[in-house]
């Protein structure tokens, strides 16, 4: 009868997801038991995300459980969270109402195993929580971990306490905890926003189905996220701290961290500043998705006090600029523009400048009539604006006059009222300062069709990098658009790997046009990359010096000639940047 209701009531998908499409921001909370051991066991520091000590550290059930008697959150308050979260400008809460470890963080009448009935504290936070959002406006979503138990003997990725996968029974904990968990997680808090789902694992089709079935008889309206396994669910999600290097279609989003652990570790640090904080969220929108920010709060139940300091900032860049974020689309350019980002809503194209220009901002390749420019910190005062068109190489100019210096030092945004939708010249071009950025993500493979082995083919990584370089018979190529002819320095950016190793001595070859320079790849500083964790960085090197004496369109290939071996592993081309020399 329930499941003949919900269908009754479905709304359409583009309905469903309404909400989730305008709030394109939401705090991620990471809470449960393993807040009180915080990443130390037994006197020594367990290396990884806090919230798998358990696993990290194999700690046998027994011994885990015990944690649960010294979680007494005494300071948890459900309006402070939420207030954080408000104040950061987020419009949905999603916290782990079950992880890995197996402990439910509300009151669950199918496993004793949770906060009411194992822990001194003996409250609800869910109900509080729930409570608490409803108040503010803030929707309440679960995270729920549907295949790995590790309380469980039939669940998946405990095998420290019970080897025999054989033995598993997952049907039986689906029927006995899995699935009637999540009714109550849907049945006891009033409406949900979302399900996330997490680490499917080896989960089958028909059981990942019942997990879905699940929340829409419950709570037909309810998303499910992109991880309950193969490939069901309302919306994509991207890897953890994923951020694809250009537009992606359709609906997704990034989970991410604040510093490096989901779950509380009393001696991780390593916080990401608010500049970061806010041109991932701004990178994340113009691509098209939803930044899903991680809190770990502690066992006393109190948000780090680093992690508030930096969302109330955010918050208060998104009070000026939220229009540009909130239910705004992905940028009409398919490539990043380094200097600024872009987003849209009908005839609204939204310019956020991250290396501001000073006096004159130049943005190429907009087609569009713009009858109105302002910055969104100054709305009542009119940019003035020129638009030019140069027929011989087909390039769309557009002006703007702004103040010497930046409204803002992290990211000011200038909006543009335009004539019809968004338009923009499809072509790779060339940045206002003259920097030529070709990024990997978008350069064209060229490997032999026959002779090489599946492992020696290259592949594109998760952060946009062109990754194994084993042979020399493989390059990269790319067609751009030049505005400016003249001399350019050619310069190779490649990434260190996770731990910020990396291996100098490869030698390559850059080809612009019937010019080509060679060189060692060798360690001339480092940048950031913006779209990796914080622990990536990008190496550049200057190879040589190339003139470009007409304007318009140009190939670039790159080709290793020899390639060095090394404990940092093989190559990994960034990009290719062409400078201009002075
Ligand atoms: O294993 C989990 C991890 O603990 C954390 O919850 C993240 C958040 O996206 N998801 C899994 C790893 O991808």
């Amino acid at each position: 009868m329930a499941a003949k209701t919900a269908r009754q009531t479905r709304k359409s998908k583009n309905e469903r997801m309404a909400w989730w499409r305008e709030a394109r921001f939401g705090m991620f909370i990471h809470w449960g038991i393993y807040a009180v051991p915080a990443g130390v066991w037994k006197g020594n520091r367990i290396a990884g995300i806090g919230e798998w000590i358990m696993n990290r550290a194999k700690i046998p059930v027994g011994e885990y459980e015990k944690l649960a008697r010294k979680f007494n959150p005494v300071k948890f308050n459900a309006d402070e969270w939420v207030r954080a979260a408000k104040n950061a400008g987020m419009k949905y809460i999603v916290i782990t109402s079950k992880h890995h470890d197996g402990f439910a963080m509300y009151h669950s009448k199918c496993s004793k195993y949770n906060i009411v009935d194992a822990t001194p504290f003996k409250r609800d936070p869910i109900k509080e929580l729930a409570r608490a959002c409803k108040k503010a406006g803030v929707r309440l979503c679960f995270y729920y971990s549907q295949k790995q138990d590790w309380h469980e003997p039939d669940a998946s990725g405990n095998r420290w306490d019970w080897p025999d996968d054989s033995k598993k029974n997952f049907d039986r904990y689906m029927d006995e905890k899995g699935l009637p968990q999540v009714r109550e997680i849907l049945t006891q808090y009033g409406p949900i926003g979302l399900i996330w789902y997490d680490t499917p694992q080896d989960i089958k089709p028909a059981q990942t189905r019942r997990f879905v079935k699940q929340v829409y008889k419950y709570q037909p309206n309810c998303l499910v996220d992109g991880r309950a396994g193969h490939n069901i669910g309302d919306y994509r999600s991207m890897g953890d701290n994923q951020i694809p290097p250009a537009v992606v279609k359709g609906d997704w989003e990034t989970p991410a961290t604040l510093n490096d652990t989901w779950g509380f570790k009393s001696y991780d640090h390593n916080w990401k500043s608010v500049g970061d904080l806010l041109r991932l969220l701004i990178g994340i929108v113009s691509k098209g998705g939803n930044y899903l920010l991680n809190v770990g709060p502690t066992a006393k139940g109190v948000i780090p006090a680093p992690s508030v300091q930096r969302l109330a900032a955010v918050g208060k860049w998104l009070k000026v600029n939220g229009e540009a974020i909130y239910g705004s689309k992905a940028s009409p350019y398919p490539y990043e523009l380094g200097w600024a980002a872009i987003t849209t809503k009908p005839s609204k194209l939204y310019l956020h400048v991250l290396d501001w220009p000073g006096k004159e901002i130049v943005l190429y390749g907009l087609k569009n009539k713009v009858t109105k420019a302002y910055l969104l910190a100054d709305r009542k005062k009119a940019l003035s604006v020129t638009q030019e068109y140069d027929k011989a190489i087909n390039l769309h100019t557009l002006r703007l006059r702004v103040p010497a210096k930046a409204p803002d030092k992290i990211a000011s945004v200038i909006a543009l009222e335009i004539k019809g939708a968004a338009s923009m010249d499809q072509a790779l071009l060339q940045q206002p300062n003259g920097a030529v950025i070709l990024g990997s993500y978008n350069g064209q493979i060229r490997e032999p069709a026959k002779g090489l082995k599946p492992r020696d083919r290259l592949v594109r990584g998760r952060f946009g990098a062109v990754e194994n370089w084993t042979n020399t018979k493989a390059s990269l190529s790319w067609e751009f658009k030049l505005a400016k002819p003249g001399a350019y320095n050619v310069v190779v950016l490649s990434s260190t790997d996770r731990e910020g190793q990396w291996l100098a001595g490869h030698r390559v070859k850059v080809t612009v046009g019937r010019q080509a320079v060679k060189g060692a790849l060798k360690d001339q500083g480092r940048t950031w990359n913006p779209k990796a964790p914080t622990s990536y960085s990008d190496v550049a090197t200057k190879i040589g010096r190339v003139s470009l004496a007409k304007a318009g369109i140009h190939t670039v290939t790159f080709k290793p000639e020899k390639l060095v071996r090394g404990k940092a592993g093989e190559l990994k081309l960034s990009s290719i940047r062409l400078v201009p020399a002075q």
